[in-house]
């Protein structure tokens, strides 16, 4: 873990992190407690132990830059600029949902934000999102596209094939890796051969760096270095937040197979433990008060909001699948 004061921030950036990684983390653990209730009917993917990670990321990016990422992200979204509610109501199955309630948690995307598109298909984020730098590399449009993954998505084919053409072509991505220690219920260091993530994107040619995810600082200030470099044309930029998954794999699965005593130990490594300490010591308490209060009408308001939201109608499933039909192709 690396020395997390090291990293100095304004108080400004700091209170933007805290209410940004809080509000992750209020939504999420409502969102599990919803699930396991049975009120909310989905498959969903936890985000604990995520928080910070997705904060720094999220602030280091500007309104007008892409963001592609997976199922696993709530996180990500709500870093990202994606309204609440929308996201909520997507993850509820709702038609007031960022996608009218047809695409579900795994497929929350809101492009008016950037959020280009989430894929439950493990590594194929990375290619879109070449595709998506490409473009704004053809259009001159300044814009850069950070793509987010897990650990498990660094043992697939596409992975390879999207470093090596990024830095082949130079494009202006940054690949952020989200190392939460496990692919599902396999632990990396029992299904992978060279645990050296960062390494292996160091081999292709990209500026690679690891950083401790659980310090939303250092999170930030590695992923506003990463897209300085892409705006000044250095290319792409690879960064391994290393992180633990603080929960199971999904909503409902069981954890049992993972040690209870390090969980417990890492709680107090938790980002938002961390961020704080840190506002505390600068005597900032009386502002995340107020904030925490806000996050929790937010989260219960959006909760609310995707409650009262009907649901969608069947003849709307077809809707948007083809952007033009075309000769020889039908409307489902
Ligand atoms: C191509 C593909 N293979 C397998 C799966 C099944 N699967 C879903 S999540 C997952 C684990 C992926 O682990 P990781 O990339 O580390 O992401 P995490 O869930 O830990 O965030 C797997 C294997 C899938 N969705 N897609
Ligand atoms: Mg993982």
């Amino acid at each position: 873990m690396s020395d997390w004061n090291a990293e100095r921030v304004d108080d400004d950036e700091l209170i933007a992190l805290y209410r940004t990684a809080l509000t992750i983390g209020e939504a999420d653990a409502r969102m599990q407690k919803e699930v396991r209730a049975g009120a909310v009917k989905a498959a969903t993917y936890p985000v604990r132990g995520l928080e910070g990670s997705c904060a720094g990321l999220g602030l280091a990016l500007g309104a007008r830059d892409y963001m592609v990422s997976t199922y696993r992200n709530l996180g990500d979204a709500i870093a990202k600029g994606v309204p609440l509610r929308g996201i909520i109501a997507e993850m509820s199955g709702r038609v007031d949902g960022v996608a009218r309630g047809r695409g579900g948690g795994m497929h929350i995307e809101d492009t008016s934000v950037g959020f280009m598109t989430t894929t439950g298909v493990v590594g194929s984020g990375l290619p879109i999102a070449n595709g998506l730098a490409l473009g704004s590399q053809r259009a001159g449009d300044g814009r850069v596209t950070a793509v987010t993954f897990g650990d498990g998505a660094t043992s697939i084919g596409a992975f390879h094939e999207a470093l090596n053409l990024a830095t082949l072509w130079r494009l202006p991505i940054l690949f952020f890796c989200q190392n939460n220690g496990w692919g599902e219920h396999t632990p990396v260091s029992e299904y992978m051969a060279n645990t050296d993530i960062r390494g292996k994107a160091a081999d292709y040619g990209l500026a690679a760096e690891r950083v401790d995810g659980f310090d939303a600082i250092a999170t930030y200030r590695a992923a506003q270095r990463a897209v300085a470099a892409i705006q000044l044309g250095e290319g792409p930029q690879f960064i391994e937040a290393v992180t633990y998954r603080l929960s199971g794999h999904t909503s409902t699965t069981d954890y049992s197979y993972m040690s209870k005593d390090l969980l417990r130990s890492l709680e107090s490594e938790d980002s938002l433990v961390r961020l704080m300490s840190l506002i505390t010591e600068r005597g900032l308490a009386p502002d995340a008060a107020a904030i925490e209060a806000a996050v929790r009408r937010d989260v219960e308001d959006a909760f609310a909001f995707a409650a009262a939201s009907e649901w969608p109608q069947p003849d709307e499933a077809g809707l948007d699948v083809f952007a033009d039909a075309g000769p020889g192709v039908h409307r489902g």
